[in-house]
């Protein structure tokens, strides 16, 4: 492609979702921009070309002499800022933005609040519960960022709030976020191969306190704990008794509430979100929701309705006393440990896991001990399955499966009523699926089958 761009432009890393949603912004705005993409047919090349003919794409490697004439580059969250360029281009003092920041500025601008979510789990679904408390609260509230729709597209007239999902990888390049208040989940080791390192990965998380007003802390995981100024107001919820203030479970009469200090606001069993997990899930959403300043009745009313998201510990059937449950979306250790120990206490019999795919880099030895715990048998699928193998040698009876038919038939045979087959893979899918939503529904499909 000739170089001939001269004046001063917005250059766009990626054009999937993000890279397409920053183009038709950057157009709505009147600036000019320029869009690469390393692959040379990504996904939205055809849109684009269609509603912006007039704009410069460049395809195949990144060239650095776009990067460094760039007046900022926004980069796409599938990039990495250790691509050479990038690392060139931040050297020359080439400004780096993730389509966050276009976001936030904006969000800012119209004195719009912000509910920031990360963490390795439970970001989608503690996203939605927020965003389904302040639609029950009846504000005019617009869900998104790593769930869904990119963050520049939700951008729009008479929004009372943004709840949004925000991953490592976009807050990587976002900077001074400005949130109202913002939260890590909980921090467990993924994307070891984007990261050198855990301390690499919680760095960028962190990223999301930059500037905030308030954040919500995690009293049972210390890597959540925020380097924020006093000023900043902090609430904490754990599953232990709450302190004053801070949310957490009571036990009143044998029967567990979710609290807030002594006041206890719903039995745990009222909740429709099932499993240990989902308990931490609800406190999280019932802090960042006070914070936002929604009313309590509408975030109660919203735990009892609240199922839950599809391939997230998702109940599929019952067949002769045996649960199938897809949690397809557990594409991490930490995931696959918390639905493990989440479900398997209540069970009368055992879990039969099925487990394996792509692993990410990941060290899998987290697994051994909730698995030896509460699985009779654990069926390996995908490219990873010898690396779990290794961990688990001494720690439950496993199997190669090979495939995901194999291991839905050999779960079938072996499990007995109270038993419950689990699809938590601990790894990503995409060795033999598109996606975990595909897996899932392979599983899903499957099981159904068996009825
Ligand atoms: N890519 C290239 N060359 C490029 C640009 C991208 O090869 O020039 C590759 C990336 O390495 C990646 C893929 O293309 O494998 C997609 O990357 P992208 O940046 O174009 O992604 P988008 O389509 O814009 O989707 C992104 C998020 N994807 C990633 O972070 C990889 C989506 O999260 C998110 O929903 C979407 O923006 C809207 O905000 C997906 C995800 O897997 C669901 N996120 C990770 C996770 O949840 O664990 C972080
Ligand atoms: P994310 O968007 O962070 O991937 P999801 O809400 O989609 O989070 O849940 C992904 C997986 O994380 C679930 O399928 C489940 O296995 C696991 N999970 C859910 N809640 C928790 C939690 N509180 N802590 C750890 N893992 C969890």
């Amino acid at each position: 492609m000739p170089l001939i761009v001269s004046d001063r432009y917005s250059l766009i890393i990626g054009l999937g979702v993000t890279g397409f949603s920053c183009a038709q912004y950057l157009a709505r705005q009147g600036e000019r921009f320029c869009v690469v993409d390393s692959r040379q047919d990504p996904p939205f090349l055809q849109q684009l070309k269609s509603e912006q003919p007039n704009t410069l794409i460049h395809l195949g490697e990144f060239a650095l002499d776009l990067c460094l004439n760039a007046s900022q580059i926004i980069l796409s969250p599938g990039v990495s800022l250790q691509e050479p360029v990038l690392v060139e281009a931040a050297k020359a003092g080439v400004p780096i933005r993730s389509d966050i920041d276009l976001f936030a500025q904006a969000a800012r601008k119209a004195c719009v609040p912000i509910v920031a979510i990360t963490g390795s789990n439970a970001k989608s679904t503690v996203t939605s519960l927020v965003g389904e408390m302040a639609k029950m609260a009846n504000l005019n509230v617009a869900i998104g960022g790593n769930l869904g729709q990119p963050s520049v597209s939700l951008l729009a007239d008479n929004i009372d709030l943004y709840v949004m999902e925000l991953s490592s990888f976009q807050l990587e390049s976002t900077t001074g976020l400005g949130a109202s208040v913002a939260c890590v989940l909980n921090v467990s080791a993924d994307h070891m191969d984007r990261y050198n390192n855990l301390m690499g990965y919680h760095q960028a998380k962190h990223r999301i306190f930059q500037a905030c007003k308030a954040v919500v802390v995690n009293g049972n995981d210390a890597l959540t704990n925020p380097l924020v100024p006093d000023t900043v107001t902090q609430t904490r919820f754990s599953l232990g008794e709450p302190d004053v203030g801070q949310f957490g479970v009571l036990t009143k009469h044998g029967e567990k509430w979710l609290a807030k200090g002594m006041y206890c606001i719903m039995p745990v069993k009222k909740m429709a979100l099932k499993g240990g997990h989902n308990i931490a899930n609800g406190l999280a959403a019932l802090a960042l929701g006070e914070a936002a300043g929604l009313p309590m009745d509408a975030m109660v009313s919203t735990l009892t309705t609240f199922t839950g998201l599809p391939h997230r510990c998702e109940h599929v059937a019952n067949i002769d006393g045996v649960s199938y449950i897809n949690d397809s979306k557990g594409t991490n250790v930490g995931a696959t440990v918390a639905a493990i120990e989440g479900l398997g206490p209540e069970l009368k019999g055992k879990i039969i896991l099925i487990a394996g795919g792509e692993g990410k880099g990941a060290d899998f030895s987290d697994l051994a001990a909730p698995v030896s715990k509460f699985c009779k048998q654990t069926l390996l699928i995908g490219a990873d399955a010898q690396r779990i193998k290794q961990v688990l040698f001494d720690s439950s009876i496993f199997f190669d499966a090979k495939d995901m038919q194999t291991a839905v038939s050999i779960a079938h045979e072996n499990a007995v009523s109270g038993d419950l087959v689990l699809l938590s893979p601990a790894c990503a899918s995409f060795d033999a699926y598109d996606n975990f939503e595909s897996r899932g529904l392979h599983f899903s499909q499957l099981v159904r089958a068996l009825i």
